[in-house]
């Protein structure tokens, strides 16, 4: 065959290989909204982070270009530039668009340990959705460069200059006849980001926001993170119990086995939750997997040998459950094998039997060992689970009771509820309001016919002081299950429920948000199917109430507060001014807000601004205006991905430095819907 016409057909080929990539490109990304489009990002990183993982690169930048691209560059060896001998073409262009080829051109088997093609296979879907790219590759001292333009070669391969740099550069510009947004969020790839610094240890990973303007969440973030841990998921674990009160240091081990190499990093903490983290090859396995089955079965297995041989657990008793062992445990368990199957719904279960045994194995082995040599570390880790299998036997007995058959029935609505008079469920809203000061405001500002109001005390339900199961006791939660009308445990009937909408209403404080994460728990755990069915909700109270003369507006966020000022045609430096001389107006006179409500105001150009504090502060007006009248309100629907979240304490794989409110409002922003409309 002529030399010519074999090149023409392998393009073809290629061509042929990238078309279905744009043709449905959930199918290769997993979705074209913000999730899909931060993916391209990671998919691009995740080649970056193989080469580290080879030893060939200690650095990796991401850059959040003014253009809308963004770049990715590693100091590695360079994707190889040399002719593919089967396609004649330069494996960097073959990576690029062939799909999965990535890592594979080498045709190195050289195990998972160096790891070149464990993933990041995906640079050549990101091409196909890009409507540029740009591959430089430093390289043997010379710069190499080619671009593509959805997916299709641009530019032959062109060397354009001497370098002594050694590396690999991507950027590509996503395709926004693709995406949804094209908006690219620094909190997302940071989270991800930092997430894979730690489990590449010592690696540093960058990101730089060089866009002029961004998006509004990011403005209070530095433009420059760096993430470098030399404890890799020691680290981690450390990080994920910042807040709680450690039991020891973290214990950490690595062991490499035929079937690959098992790192497992565990503490102990005085608190309640169980934060298991599990990774294979780097990727986030949600939904856990034959690793994590073999973790929690090395676990109980060793901690209880350990208090046996140790007399701590004497024979008459019971072994200590495989629960008992991990309250209060954090730990992070990474694996990395040579052909990881995912599996699961959203492909977040590793797949691979063998890694039962695998892990299984090496925290046996590893485990024991650690708790002989540190004999008074390991008598407070038995201690603690002793301590977790006696309050579990008291709350089973505790739950028993409030969930036997007909325990709630006969009893009557809580006192504390002020019901509406509709009977008609689908019509009918029942708002859970946090504090008896804003309940009263809510019972004076709702509409009676069918907005139901239950008062919660937030203060004494605590989840990092009573356990979720002891909850369903407290005359709290009681009153709550009560006034909802379907029962609980196998009386449930989702038939009877009383009220077609339960809308959480707490303070924008950190105290609300945690008696929101606490009642989306509750939810998620005993009434999924209220969340399935879309009848739970978050209301979402404003922040700020702003007044010009007669003009009068609610600002739920700071940037919305900036922004109506800006409107006003305030400056910066006027604002901070006027910022002041209401904080003093506020102290000295403040009845005379209400006053001010129901007369007329009196014309003035002064801006007033009040910061609620909380949902109390708030008159009855106020409250119905801005937060329970279904014509104006904002109401986040809550997704049995949202309640999840919060289950899984939404601290988790995150920096310390976002405060919770924020992380919460942030995912679920993504989900609003209109729901009066
Ligand atoms: F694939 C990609 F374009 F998305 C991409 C690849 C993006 C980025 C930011 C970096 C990389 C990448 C690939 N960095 N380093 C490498 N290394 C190789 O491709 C490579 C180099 C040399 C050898 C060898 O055996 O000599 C093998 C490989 C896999």
């Amino acid at each position: 065959m002529p030399k010519k016409e074999a090149y023409s057909a392998e393009k073809i080929q290629v061509l042929e290989g990238l078309e279905p990539v744009r043709k449905r490109p959930g199918m290769y990304i997993g979705s074209t909204d913000t999730r899909g489009l931060h993916h391209c990002v990671y998919e691009i990183v995740d080649n970056a982070i193989d080469e580290a993982m080879a030893g060939e690169c200690n650095t990796i930048i991401v850059i959040l270009n003014d253009d809308g691209s963004v770049s990715v560059e590693d100091n590695g060896r360079g994707i190889p530039v040399d002719i593919h001998p089967k396609l004649k073409k330069p494996a960097l262009e073959v990576v690029l668009t062939t799909l999965h080829a990535g890592g594979k051109f080498g045709g190195d088997e050289s195990g998972y340990k160096v790891s070149g093609g464990l993933h990041g296979v995906g640079s050549s879907v990101v091409n196909a959705l890009s409507t540029h790219m740009k591959a430089e590759v430093y390289r043997e001292g010379k710069i190499h460069v080619q671009e593509y333009k959805r997916g299709i070669t641009a530019t032959k391969l062109k060397v354009v200059g001497d370098t002594d740099k050694r590396g690999t550069k991507i950027t590509f510009t996503p395709d926004p006849v693709i995406f949804d947004t094209t908006q690219f969020y620094m909190d997302t790839l940071m989270q991800r980001l930092r997430q894979q610094a730690y489990l590449t240890r010592g690696v540093t990973i960058a990101i730089e926001d060089a866009r002029e303007t961004r998006p509004e969440e990011d403005t209070k973030h530095p433009r420059l993170y760096r993430f470098q841990f030399e404890g890799g998921i020691s680290a981690y674990v450390k990080h994920l119990n910042e807040s709680k009160e450690m039991i020891g240091r973290p214990i950490w081990f690595e062991k490499e086995t035929k079937d690959g190499v098992v790192e497992v990093a565990i503490q102990y903490t005085k608190a309640f939750q169980e934060n298991v983290v599990s990774f294979a090859n780097n990727i986030h396995t949600a939904e856990g997997g034959h690793h994590l089955t073999g973790f929690k079965a090395a676990l109980t297995r060793t901690i209880n040998s350990y208090a046996r041989s140790q007399s701590i657990l004497k024979e008459k008793e019971d072994n200590l459950s495989a629960d008992d062992v991990r309250e209060g445990l954090t730990s992070v368990i990474s694996v990395r094998l040579k052909e990881p199957q995912f599996e699961g719904q959203t492909k977040g279960k590793l797949g691979n039997a063998e890694m039962k045994t695998a892990v299984e194995s090496v925290v046996n082995e590893k485990l024991a060992e650690y708790l002989e040599e540190h004999p008074a570390e390991a008598k407070e880790i038995i201690g603690k689970c002793m301590l977790a299998a006696r309050a579990r036997l008291a709350a089973r007995a505790a739950r028993d009771s409030v969930i036997r058959k007909g325990a709630l029935e006969g009893m009557t609505l809580p006192g504390k509820l002020a019901d509406c008079s509709s009977r008609d469920p689908s019509e009918c809203e029942l708002f859970i309001v946090e504090g008896d000061s804003a309940g009263g405001s809510a019972k004076q500002g709702r509409n009676r016919d069918n907005q139901a109001i239950l008062p919660l005390r937030g203060k004494i339900l605590n989840v990092e002081q009573a356990r979720l199961d002891r909850m369903l006791n407290n005359n709290e939660i009681k009153a709550l299950i009560i006034a909802m009308g379907i029962g609980i445990g196998e009386v449930k009937d989702m038939e009877k429920l009383r009220y077609n909408r339960i809308v959480i209403m707490t303070d924008a404080d950190v105290d609300g948000a945690h008696i929101r994460t606490l009642l989306l728990t509750l939810f998620f755990r005993y009434f999924p199917e209220l969340i399935e069915g879309g009848h739970l909700f978050v209301a979402q109270p404003p922040l700020f109430k702003l007044s010009k003369g007669k003009d009068l507006r609610y600002a739920y966020t700071d940037e919305e507060k900036a922004m109506i000022f800006k409107e006003w045609g305030i400056t910066g430096k006027e604002e901070e001014e006027e910022e002041e001389a209401v904080e003093e107006s506020e102290e000295t006179d403040e009845s005379a807000e209400e006053t001010d409500e129901k007369k007329p105001k009196k014309p003035s150009k002064k801006v007033n601004e009040q910061r609620y504090k909380g949902l109390g502060e708030m008159n009855p007006d106020q409250l119905w205006d801005t937060t329970m009248n279904p014509e104006t309100r904002l109401m986040l629907q809550v997704t049995m991905e949202n309640a999840e979240q919060a289950d899984n304490v939404f601290t988790t794989l995150m920096g310390s430095e976002v405060a919770p409110r924020r992380k919460f409002i942030q995912t679920h922003a993504k989900t609003v819907k209109d729901l009066d409309v």
